[in-house]
């Protein structure tokens, strides 16, 4: 089914929903018996939030496109999960450190993937913890067991594979080589429709990038290939 929706800016239409991310055609990471979710940072104590009990929040549904920094939109993904900010004020905020004042949460994936969101952008209306697509328990393809969800934010916010929710109470230094934070998008809020994908002018950038398309789906679709024959 295709919509009118429009898409923002640079962003062009793809098929289905292709697998695609850093971990390239390393296969998705296994997922643990009773997997949970540990938050940490700013918290009296870490604790854990197991998926299955995410069941018992109040559950919500999301029809979205999903936009890649590199220039790909997949659209009309029916997303399930509870909402983050449901998730924050039922769950985090009771376990805050007395006088914490957050400004930041860092998502972390099962495969080392992080990502780093303000506190404004992860309590918007849409942002979810999803553990289901298109009526589905997430694959590996896609995230599972849970992955975040922002979709006015670009694909590498939305952590696949969610294990780890710090919560932060100032933005914290960037990581990686010069050259990963020369081509790896780190901007600080990622808003497709601003069309933030980096700090360089986006007539260099929106090339660049598309060159990285074909490669990282071709090798990330291996990395599932493997995935399905283990
Ligand atoms: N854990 C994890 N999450 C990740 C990534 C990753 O490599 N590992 N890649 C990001 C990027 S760049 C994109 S575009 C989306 C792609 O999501 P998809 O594979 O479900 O299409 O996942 C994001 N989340
Ligand atoms: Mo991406």
């Amino acid at each position: 089914m295709q919509t009118s929706r429009p898409l923002p800016p640079g962003q062009r239409r793809v098929n289905g929903f292709p697998r695609f991310g850093h971990h390239l055609s390393r296969p998705a990471p296994a997922v643990p018996a009773d997997p949970a979710i540990t938050i940490g940072g700013a918290v009296r104590e870490e604790f854990d939030l197991t998926i299955a009990s995410l069941a018992t929040l109040a559950r919500r549904e999301l029809t979205a496109d999903f936009h890649c920094v590199a220039g790909w939109s997949a659209t009309d993904l029916r997303w399930e999960g509870v909402s983050f900010r449901t998730v924050y004020r039922t769950c985090i905020e009771p376990a805050l450190r007395p006088g914490a004042s957050v400004t930041h949460l860092e998502f972390g994936g099962l495969d080392g993937w992080r990502s780093v969101v303000t506190l404004e952008d992860a309590l918007a209306d849409d942002v979810l913890i999803a553990e289901h697509l298109d009526g589905r328990p997430l694959d590996g393809d896609h995230g599972a067991p849970a992955r975040l969800v922002s979709p006015r934010q670009y694909g590498y916010v939305n952590t696949k594979h969610l294990c780890r929710i710090d919560v932060l109470t100032a933005e914290p230094e960037e990581r990686g080589s010069f050259l990963e934070r020369l081509l790896v998008p780190t901007h600080p809020r990622a808003r497709v429709w601003q069309e933030e994908r980096h700090y360089l002018p986006l007539w260099m950038v929106r090339p660049l990038y598309r060159l990285f398309i074909a490669p990282i789906r071709f090798l990330s679709a291996r990395g599932s290939r493997r995935a399905r024959e283990r």
